[in-house]
């Protein structure tokens, strides 16, 4: 195993069970437990993700770094980078998660040119998969930094300047052919400046065409070099864009549905994005997987006292059992899996804090897995649910759901019948039996 950034933890977090008082143990995920067929680690395919995990370094946008990492020290970028890409799979295997996720722009430094840049991710895909081989951690999905360069300051798909679509296109056909090289399960499309400031410089419809096409090119070149992972799409309203076009699960999936993309995307709906558009969590995963279009998890948590994207780890088992529901409901996310969209806070500065905050969040769907499933097997939701909508299953529910009737016909049955009943729908009853299985 690899140890060199991580010398205070010498081997693999172990499970303890919920006994334990070992802060550097878990207490529920237990990596080989079955749960309703599978393994804890096959239900839940936790992810790291490179760009908080690895690469934050405190900062925000009213103070300089506070976490100093070893592997951010050597001065050269590609050192540097591989010195990361070390402490990543050291961390991923004494965390013990199977998946992580990356930008492109994660992993390689950016060149002087975009010739330089490609060069040097090309570098570090190489040294991706040598550790990827050794270490048996395989990559959840890639995805390109289309929002971090300045010349992404109004748009990279979206861009009103072409030459600028047209890099932002290069840089997608590059990530595509790294994700593929690296065995990537899925490949991310997040269009963090894809959407608009004002109004008055901004023309909706070509922006959204604009979008429609730069989708539509890359669903022709992942055919032509056979990748064989899925897309997905990642809603969020806003931030650091005012409006951005993804702005949820339903306006992601009318967008898909308008340009004739539907067939070639799933949703990656993300905790902290959702209630960041007035939904909670669980709402965003139940519209997506509705409509069979729930792929992946970023999982993280926003503070509802505040307006903007914390990407706190998840702890709220509430939210994490209301998310395993649906996820179980679906019967598990695919090719897709829950990956850590989430940071330690600024004061959180040293490195066994990463552990801690994974562990954490790890237990947090661990735990939400096992209640989950229970209140499946026992029935509790789904005999409450099927009977509430029982009036459909025969006599007039059923003469409407088969499209043989119409409007006239039923206003005759209608005439024909006392009004009807009153039927409550327990909301508090089911509130109490979800909190009952909550220990
Ligand atoms: C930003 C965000 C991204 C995407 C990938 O809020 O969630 O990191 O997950 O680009
Ligand atoms: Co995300």
């Amino acid at each position: 195993m690899l140890n060199r950034f991580f010398p205070s933890i010498q081997k693999p977090i172990p499970f303890e069970g919920k006994q334990s008082k070992n802060p550097l143990a878990f207490k529920y995920y237990d990596r080989e437990q079955r749960v309703g067929g599978r393994t804890m680690a096959e239900h839940l395919r936790f992810s790291v993700a490179y760009w908080h995990t690895l690469k934050g370094d405190g900062s925000d946008m009213f103070g300089d770094p506070s976490f100093f990492r070893e592997w951010h020290k050597p001065a050269d970028p590609l050192e540097r980078a591989k010195a990361t890409m070390d402490a990543a799979f050291e961390f991923f295997q004494k965390l013990g998660v199977d998946y992580y996720c990356f930008h492109d722009r994660d992993i390689a430094p950016e060149g002087s040119t975009f010739a330089e840049t490609c060069r040097n991710l090309d570098v570090m895909v190489a040294y991706a998969k040598k550790l990827q081989q050794e270490t048996g951690v395989r990559l959840l999905w890639g995805t390109a930094n289309l929002f971090g360069n300045p010349i992404y300051a109004q748009g990279a798909a979206t861009s009103p300047n072409a030459h600028v679509m047209a890099l932002a296109a290069a840089q997608v056909k590059h990530a595509l052919d790294a994700t593929r090289e690296l065995g990537g399960e899925n490949y991310v499309f997040w269009g963090g400046r894809e959407g608009y400031e004002t109004l008055l410089n901004t023309d909706i419809k070509r922006e959204q065409q604009q979008m429609a096409r730069f989708l539509h090119m890359a669903v022709e070149y992942k055919k032509s070099i056979g990748f064989a992972g899925q897309f997905l799409i990642e809603p969020k309203p806003k931030e650091p864009t005012k409006h951005q076009y993804d702005s949820d699960a339903a306006a992601t999936l009318n967008f898909l549905r308008e340009f004739g993309l539907l067939d070639h995307f799933k949703l990656n709906i993300e905790a902290n994005h959702g209630t960041l558009a007035g939904h909670s969590f669980e709402h965003e995963l139940a519209v997506a997987s509705a409509a069979g279009m729930l792929g992946s998890v970023d999982a993280n948590r926003g503070d509802l006292l505040l307006g903007w994207d914390t990407d706190q780890f998840p702890t709220d088992l509430y939210s994490t059992t209301m998310a395993m529901l649906v996820i179980l409901g679906q019967n598990g996310l695919g090719t897709g899996g829950l990956n850590f969209d989430a940071k330690v806070r600024r004061s959180s500065t040293d490195p066994v804090d990463l552990f801690h905050a994974h562990i954490g969040g790890m237990d947090a769907f661990a735990r939400a897995l096992l209640i989950a499933q229970r209140i499946i097997d026992d029935k509790v939701l789904s005999s409450f649910v099927a009977e509430r909508y029982g009036s459909f299953n025969g006599g007039i529910g059923a003469r409407i759901m088969s499209g043989k009737t119409g409007l006239a016909d039923i206003e005759q049955w209608v005439l024909t019948q006392p009004a009807p009943l009153l039927q409550s729908g327990r909301q508090e009853m089911l509130e109490n039996i979800l909190n009952s299985y909550l220990q």
